[in-house]
């Protein structure tokens, strides 16, 4: 277990990772054993990698994952964090929803509930998508209602 000071509070938060172009298997994987080495920050669990078909949005089929964290950093911290990783990892941003090499979603903060322009906690479409209400339910089932999944059971979406 990482030591760290006395003083951050720290949350569990969940983290959906995603990507579908280049090598994304081997980016994602990177990117979960990434999770742990952010400062104050250390990686819990982390869910199988999914192959999902695009959801509003195009190009290949997605490898998708969910990581739970233990973290001492803020949740504006924690995302300025993950866009840093997604930036090493060649994200480009030509429109909204283009594929990608790696997109990293905070989807839940512990308890919080965060309205900023450049983050809202809980992830609003996170209830509308088996990419991440299946590898969630994976690493919190508590998280996920038996009708949540039937919500999105008619999406493509395989556990490799
Ligand atoms: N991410 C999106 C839009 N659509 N579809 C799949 N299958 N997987 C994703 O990660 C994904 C998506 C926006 O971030
Ligand atoms: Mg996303
Ligand atoms: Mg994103």
């Amino acid at each position: 277990m990482k030591r760290f000071g006395e003083s951050a509070p720290r949350v569990t938060a969940y983290v959906a990772l995603g990507a579908n172009l280049g090598d994304a298997r081997a980016t994602v994987q990177a990117a979960v054993r990434d999770l742990n080495h952010l400062p104050h920050t250390a990686l819990l669990r982390a869910s199988s990698l999914y192959q999902t078909a695009p959801i509003d949005s195009t190009g290949p089929d997605y490898i998708n994952a969910v990581a739970a964290i233990s973290t001492g950093l803020s949740s504006h911290a924690l995302l300025a964090a993950l866009q840093s990783m997604e930036q090493a990892a060649g994200r480009l941003r030509p429109y909204q929803n283009a594929p990608r090499t790696l997109d990293l979603d905070i989807l839940l903060f512990g308890d919080d509930m965060v309205q900023t322009p450049d983050l809202v906690i809980p992830h609003p479409r996170m209830g509308q998508r088996a990419f991440v209400l299946v590898p969630l339910a994976e690493v919190a089932p508590e998280l996920v209602s038996t009708a949540q999944r039937l919500a999105v059971s008619a999406q493509a979406i395989l556990k490799l």
